[in-house]
């Protein structure tokens, strides 16, 4: 008797065309075969696999992309649900039976030649009742050794899945890696992605971005649970009780530094458990748990280094697991490693840029693609908490926004209960940095650091928080911060490892050993609440840091309103309500 999963296999089988089917199995034997066969073929002429230096960094590897696939494509990534305000104005939309035939077209016959790589995946702990069975096709190679690193491949997600229809289908194929023929369609209420043209991470390891959010806030909206871009992490305090926060900031933020923030005061420990998603339960208990439903990092190359981020330094040097993936760096061929700007101060004399070319530096370009990225097991970490793979995830009680802003923003505040708490992650902006499109220095709404990821509404979306709540016998608290803000130009917080001051004040106010001042907005540290001892920091520029300036919030809450007119009556009712609270408080 077939299962569902043969069905299924068979279909695409039959779809795709391919010259051969492989099923991976997970095994380490089946790693060291797949490397050896990326290392020996070519795709646009390059080898897809190089390997590099073994001493320097251990089980490593060097790919190199087409270039005009280097980053997430949003303007071509799809929400087909039945009804298009069910995708919402936060979501590219598309009938959900023409994006497939659309799809299905472009699919049919397109593995002729190559192999059909079939990857049973579980996102999550195989022993969690949280986790999720999943299969993605795919004709990558890359995508399938890098889907090892990012999930749980194998023979236990067949076995998981057994003789159940219920897993997601995730159908990948580079195509021809045509930016004119370059799709990532979402079909939520089918359980199902399909892209095509890309194989760039967020396009085509269809377990992260695609199921892990824009699914997974969908089941999440189902289910009653949440799927967020967050990381999670456990503060440990000289007494050794262990704190969980989870933290959602936009991009260029330093999220993943404070997921391995090493903390300025002696006795206490920073524990990681994920750097990008969480997904969170309201356990029997009646408390928010969270786990990572990842397995690995796909983080960012340039700007790490030992002196701003250590311990992820430390991770890429690890030997723990038997893979890790350098895609798009330069490479320094005095010792066939890999290179991108901030990991040593010094441009290497002999190094090929990430287009293969001799680097030449008075051309004024980087070395290394600004998105270029490693993709490197979360099991190399050498502060992954002993927490990661409990099954029942960790027991949540804060939870930390932040955005960049010069102004407005004070460096904390606490919200003052849970729905002016999703009010406040609802209000998120960050000032475009140059890296992004857009003009620089303008606030770009993110709410919960989401707006790119969220499958549905998002006026839908804030009214599943406010429900959460509901739901929820002991909840989190939820904090605002700002690491960003600025007087004539210059940074008034010093940031990095001192934003660890900040964490300490949240972890009083989770123990009830210190007040608070009330604010329009929320509530914010007493005077001498944050700890400061060693830190040179004149007192005024601490009171700009926490105080409200009530014209800068009257420009803010203009703001505000903007955005959230865009969704119309989908806006919860308790959060219009607040914002003209908010309003007559600032009596605008
Ligand atoms: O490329 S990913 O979407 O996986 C990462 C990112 O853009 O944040
Ligand atoms: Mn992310």
């Amino acid at each position: 008797m077939l299962t569902p999963m043969d069905v299924f296999v068979k279909e695409m089988q039959n779809l795709f065309c391919p010259d051969g089917v492989y099923v991976m199995d997970g095994s380490q034997r089946e790693a060291e075969k797949l490397i050896a066969i990326a290392q020996k073929s070519e795709i646009d002429g390059k080898v897809i696999l190089k390997k590099l230096n073994g001493q320097e960094y251990p089980n490593s590897y060097y790919h190199r992309s087409n270039p005009n696939d280097v980053a997430r494509t949003e303007h071509l990534t799809f929400v087909c649900t039945p009804v298009k305000n069910q995708a919402g104005p936060n979501n590219n939309w598309l009938d959900p039976k023409d994006a497939k035939e659309k799809m299905n077209n472009l699919f049919k016959g397109a593995m002729k030649g190559r192999i059909m790589y079939v990857i049973p995946f579980v996102m999550g702990a195989l022993k969690s009742k949280y986790a999720k069975n999943c299969i993605q096709i795919t004709d990558s190679i890359y995508v399938a050794l890098s889907m090892r690193i990012m999930s749980r491949v194998g023979k236990h997600a067949v076995e998981r899945i057994g003789n159940s229809s219920d897993f997601f289908r995730g159908i990948h194929s580079v195509g021809d890696v045509n930016p004119d023929r370059r799709f990532i369609m979402h079909f939520p209420q089918d359980n199902l992605v399909m892209s095509f043209g890309s194989g760039y991470g967020g396009n085509a390891l269809l377990g992260k971005k695609c199921y892990s959010l824009r699914i997974g806030s969908y089941l999440g909206y189902q289910e009653g649970w949440l799927a967020e871009h967050m990381i999670i992490i456990g503060v440990e305090a000289p007494d050794h009780k262990i704190t969980y926060f989870l933290g959602a900031f936009p991009s260029a933020c330093g999220k993943t530094n404070l997921a391995m923030l090493d903390p300025v005061f002696k006795g206490y420990k920073v524990w990681t458990l994920g750097d990008d998603i969480a997904w969170i339960n309201v356990d029997e208990d009646g408390q928010f748990y969270a786990i990572n439903p990842e397995a690995g990092f796909f983080g960012v190359a340039p700007g790490t280094g030992f002196t701003t981020s250590p311990v992820m330094m430390k991770t890429l040097k690890n030997d723990k697991f038997f893979l890790t993936l350098f895609t798009n760096t330069a490479v320094d061929n005095s010792n066939n490693t890999p290179w991108w700007e901030g990991v040593s101060n010094e441009v290497p004399l002999d190094l090929t840029d990430w287009q293969g070319q001799k680097y030449n530096e008075s051309l004024g370009k980087p070395a290394a693609h600004p998105n270029s990225r490693f993709t490197v097991s979360i099991y190399n970490c050498p502060t992954l908490s002993p927490e990661y793979d409990n099954p029942k995830g960790v027991p949540i009680s804060g939870i930390i926004f932040g955005g960049r802003r010069k102004s407005t923003i004070p460096l904390v505040y606490e919200a003052k209960d849970w729905s002016s708490g999703v009010f406040t992650a609802s209000i998120i902006g960050s000032e475009t940095t140059a890296a992004a499109s857009g003009q620089v220095g303008t606030v770009r709404r993110d709410p919960m650091a989401m707006l790119p990821f969220c499958g549905y509404n998002m006026g839908d979306y804030f009214q599943h928080w406010l429900n959460i709540g509901k739901k929820a016998k002991k909840l989190p608290k939820i904090f605002m911060v700002n690491w960003f803000r600025k007087d004539n130009d210059e940074f008034m917080w010093p940031g990095y490892r001192e934003n660890f001051r900040v964490i300490k004040w949240m972890i009083d106010r989770i123990e009830g050993k210190t007040g608070v001042i009330e604010s329009e907005i929320g509530l914010l540290p007493q005077e001498s609440a944050i700890d400061l001892n060693g830190l040179n920091i004149k007192k005024e520029i601490m009171d700009k840091l926490l105080s409200i300036d009530k014209e800068e919030w009257k420009k803010e809450v203009v703001m505000i309103e903007e955005f959230y007119n865009k969704f119309g009556d989908k806006i919860p009712k308790d959060l219009r309500n607040y914002l003209k609270e908010l309003k007559e408080k600032l009596e605008v």
